[in-house]
Order: C-alpha cells, then structure tokens, then sequence
C-alpha cells in the first residue's frame, strides 16, 4: 500500500492518492501513514528530480496531491485542540517557496497544543519582525530549503537583535538543507530535523 502510495506522488494522482491514504486509515496508524506514505514517497520524488527523472511540473503535481493528502490525514493526527501551550509564528523565509515541511511543521504543533500564526512564503525579514511585535509569539519559527536562502534566517535574527526584539522570542529554524550547526553559527535557539521534532524541541524551549 505505501508502494502505490510513492507510485501515485511520482504520477502527482491525486485522486488516487487520496483514496489510498483513506484506505490506509481504516488499518493503519496515522502517524506511520504519514512517515512511510507521504514522507518516504517525497523523498522518492525529491531523489527522482534530482536526478533528473522527474521535472518541476511533476514537482508540482506531487506537491499538491501530498498537500491534498495532508489534509485528510490533519484529524487522524490530531485535531487543534482546545486548549494552548504557546504561540508560534512561522514562516518560509524570503526568495523560498517551498511549503510542504513548513506546513507539516505547523500541523504538528498545532497537534502538539500551540497556536501558530503561519505567514506563508516568501516571507520578508520586516513581516517576521513586524509578527513578533504585534502577535508576541514564544517561538518564532523560520523554515528554508535552498541553501541560498539560508542566510536569511540569519538576517532575520540581525533584525530581532537590532529591533530590540531577540530576548522576547526564542527562534526555531529547519529545513533540508538546515543543520544543528548552523543554527548555533547564526544563533537560533533551536533546530528541528523533522516535524515530530520541531514539537519536541518546541516544548523544550517554553519549558515543559
Ligand atoms: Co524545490 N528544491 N526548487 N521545489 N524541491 C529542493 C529543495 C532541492 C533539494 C531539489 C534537488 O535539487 N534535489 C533543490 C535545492 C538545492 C539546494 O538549494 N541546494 C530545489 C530547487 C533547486 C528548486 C528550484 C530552484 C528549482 C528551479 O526552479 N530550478 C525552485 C526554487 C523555488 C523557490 O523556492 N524560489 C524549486 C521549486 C520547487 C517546487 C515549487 C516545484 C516544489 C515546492 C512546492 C511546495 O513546497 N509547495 C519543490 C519541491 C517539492 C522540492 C523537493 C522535491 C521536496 C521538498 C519537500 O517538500 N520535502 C526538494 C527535494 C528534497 O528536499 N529532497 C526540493 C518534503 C518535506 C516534508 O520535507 O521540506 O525538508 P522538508 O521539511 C521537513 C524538515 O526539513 C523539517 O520538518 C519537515 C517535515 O519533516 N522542517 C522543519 C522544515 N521546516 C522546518 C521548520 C522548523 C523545524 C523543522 O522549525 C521552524
């Protein structure tokens, strides 16, 4: 079943993969329908264009039946709970478009007990700070998957530091080409390797 679920990513079948991970719910567990389905089969198709099997438009189409997929399994998950451990404001830093780890990022924390304010893509170093000020966030959380994007998390906490901001939000930042390393180099507090991670970590930085 997780082999046809990476044969439909790979074909970006929506539909089928919709049907297949409905299926897998009545018999699996979520989260390992998550992990051996969606996750596995990404990676497949990240591996694929790497190496030139696969085009952006197959990119695409995979992405948005995974996102599709996601949505079914959002309740399995757990849904937003009632009641909140913290807030979180996150976002894909400026020049970066991709949203698929982000938004699984913030499903998981929300599952996890925290609200999260998302602000998408793209997402310029004024907004963060701007989102910081106004929302007063316990975590700001920064998501990049180009390596040429990664120094925008760095100047997103040059910004915080100068706005006066950086001892009132503790940052998280992650994202395939993110390391433990780097975060320390541009002193984020946190790194989150994958989306059950980032919650760990999360909830170690506001203290539970
Ligand atoms: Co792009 N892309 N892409 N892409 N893409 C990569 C990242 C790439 C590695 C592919 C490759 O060459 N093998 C490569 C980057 C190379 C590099 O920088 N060294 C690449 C490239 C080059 C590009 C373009 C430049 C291609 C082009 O136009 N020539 C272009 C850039 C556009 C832009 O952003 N400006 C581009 C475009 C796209 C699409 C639009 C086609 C699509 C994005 C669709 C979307 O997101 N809505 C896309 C996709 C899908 C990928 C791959 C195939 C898959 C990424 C993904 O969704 N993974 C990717 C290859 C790869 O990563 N293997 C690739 C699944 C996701 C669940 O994992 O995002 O890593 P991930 O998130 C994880 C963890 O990293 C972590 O938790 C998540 C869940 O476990 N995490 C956090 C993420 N954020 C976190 C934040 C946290 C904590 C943990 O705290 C806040």
């Amino acid at each position: 079943m997780y082999e046809q679920m990476h044969r439909a990513l790979f074909d970006g079948d929506r539909e089928a993969l919709e049907e297949l991970v409905r299926r897998a719910l009545h018999a699996r567990e979520p989260r390992q329908v998550l992990e051996e389905g969606l996750l596995r089969g990404m990676a497949r198709v990240g591996q694929a264009f790497k190496e030139g099997e696969l085009f952006i438009p197959d990119v695409i189409l995979a992405a948005n039946a995974m996102k599709a997929a996601f949505a079914l399994l959002r309740p399995a998950l757990g849904d937003r709970p009632t009641y909140h451990r913290g807030r979180v404001v996150i976002g894909t830093v400026r020049g970066d478009l991709h949203d698929i780890g982000k938004n699984l990022v913030s499903m998981m924390l929300e599952g996890g007990g925290f609200e999260v304010v998302d602000l998408g893509v793209d997402v310029e170093a004024d907004r963060f700070v701007a989102a910081v000020r106004e929302q007063a966030p316990d975590i700001l959380g920064m998501s990049a998957l180009l390596t040429t994007t990664m120094p925008e998390m760095a100047r997103v906490i040059d910004r915080l530091e100068k706005e006066g901001l950086r001892s009132h939000v503790a940052v998280m930042i992650g994202g395939a080409p993110v390391s433990e390393a780097f975060a320390r180099e541009i002193g984020a507090d946190a790194f989150g390797a994958n989306a059950a991670e980032a919650v760990d970590k999360a909830l170690a930085l506001i203290g539970n």
